[in-house]
């Protein structure tokens, strides 16, 4: 329903994330500018409610080790958390905290009033068991929305808190007008994070509607092109860099590459990549998500949205 709701506002609002380049036929889905669209309206939202004499909502993260990745996403996420408007608070343990010692932190910030949502950053260290660890999180503050409880509940119809990356390709569809009912897509990828709940969100009676193709590790390759060729929209997350290429794709299909692969180019510098060839398919396609600036910033506002979401709720029982 919401997808088609949005039909109804005007047309301007979202011709500026759909970018034309010299030489290219698809346009770019400029992910950075929806990002900071949702991030403006998570922080005007917070604002109001402050204003109106409310506490600012608190948002914790976790942290496990010294993972470089882990270390650069945790402070991204914290400073938009603070643009927005939210109080943010960042717990860093050793690698070798013992995963009794991580739930009963976890169970501290589930009973602190003043701590509205939490993250435990993934991944962890081998010896913790991440099922039993974002499990532990409660589900009114799982702003990750990988507790099962909140998984239930998109998986059954009645979305909740939704897991940051696939609400943010939810809302990247929505705000370029790209309506999926009815139509065909490609999930390439079924990780329990990302493809799992895009492709439940993407086939649902009222979000999505689309007639849903699942390809995964055992697909066998050259089926692969079959089902991608089907495709009006391609959406793709295997962290397999150039998987997909121009002759897989059908001419005006929608392309989005949640793949984020760090490589290194000729010059041996790392340069960030997405699981698809960007160049090619953008002569074929009517529109592509560039990496990095694509799905990844939508992410952020999502978790930013998600925050938001789980601080009115509690406002609203007080
Ligand atoms: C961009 C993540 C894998 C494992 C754990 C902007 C982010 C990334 C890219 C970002 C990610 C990926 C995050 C870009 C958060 C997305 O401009 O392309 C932002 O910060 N992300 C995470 O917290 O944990 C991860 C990927």
């Amino acid at each position: 329903m919401a997808a088609r709701r949005l039909f109804s506002t005007c047309s301007l609002v979202f011709r500026e994330f759909l970018v034309s380049k010299p030489g290219m036929f698809a346009k770019v889905i400029d992910g950075k500018a929806i990002g900071a669209a949702v991030r403006r309206e998570v922080r005007e939202e917070i604002q109001q409610l402050v204003s109106a004499g409310h506490r600012a909502p608190c948002l914790t993260f976790v942290r496990v080790g010294q993972d470089e990745a882990s270390k650069s996403y945790v402070s991204g996420k914290s400073k938009a958390a603070r643009e927005a408007g939210i109080k943010d608070q960042t717990i860093v343990k050793d690698e070798d905290i013992t995963q009794e010692e991580l739930l009963a932190l976890i169970d501290n910030l589930n009973k602190d009033d003043e701590v509205d949502g939490m993250l435990v950053q993934l991944p962890l260290p081998p010896h913790i068991d991440e099922k039993t660890i974002v499990n532990a999180v409660h589900p009114s503050k799982d702003v990750d929305g990988f507790n099962v409880l909140n998984i239930g509940r998109f998986s059954s119809g009645s979305p909740y808190l939704l897991p940051a990356t696939p609400a943010g390709v939810i809302e990247i569809l929505k705000r370029c007008n790209f309506d999926t009912f009815g139509r065909h897509v490609c999930m390439v990828g079924r990780s329990k994070n990302i493809g799992f709940p895009l492709l439940t969100l993407l086939h649902s009676d009222g979000t999505g509607d689309a007639t849903v193709t699942i390809c995964h590790r055992y697909t066998p390759p050259e089926h692969l092109p079959i089902c991608t060729k089907m495709a009006d929209f391609v959406i793709v997350a295997t962290g397999i860099p150039n998987l997909i290429t121009k002759d897989m794709i059908k001419p005006g299909a929608v392309v989005i590459d949640i793949g984020i692969n760090r490589i290194k180019d000729k010059d041996g510098k790392t340069q960030l990549v997405g699981d698809c060839d960007f160049e090619g398919i953008s002569q074929v396609a009517r529109a592509i998500t560039p990496v990095p600036g694509g799905v990844g910033p939508m992410t952020v506002a999502m978790l930013l949205q998600n925050t938001l979401t789980a601080w009115k709720k509690k406002l609203s029982k007080q």
